[in-house]
């Protein structure tokens, strides 16, 4: 138990010692060349997004030139950027997607 006087009427503060971890944006980037359908697939398959959203963030990311397509931990951050960019490598499309602290 926290904070406990010890019967001895002095209170003692323990310091709460977990972190809440950084939280990092996955961000899609617009090309030229690689298909709509191509990135909404992308975004159904590694961010579980459903079509109609994918549609709307590929749609934003054609127009704006940048979309969010997550906010993840470092590390599955990370993870989702290299699988992404595995898969357009794959499939010889230069989308590009990148990470960014929030
Ligand atoms: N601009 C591409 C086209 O017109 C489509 C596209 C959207 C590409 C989003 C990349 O992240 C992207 N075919």
């Amino acid at each position: 138990k926290r904070d406990d006087d010890h019967s001895t009427g002095v209170v003692v503060k323990t310091k709460p010692k977990t972190r809440k971890p950084s939280l990092y944006k996955v961000l899609m980037l617009n090309d030229d060349y690689t298909p709509m359908e191509f990135v909404v697939h992308v975004l159904e398959r590694f961010f579980s997004k459903n079509r109609e959203e994918a549609t709307q963030i590929m749609m934003h990311v054609h127009r704006r030139g940048v979309g969010i397509c997550g906010v993840f931990t470092y590390e599955v951050a990370e993870t989702k950027v290299t699988q992404v960019m595995d898969f357009a490598r794959q499939h010889q499309h230069p989308l590009q997607c990148t990470l960014e602290k929030e």
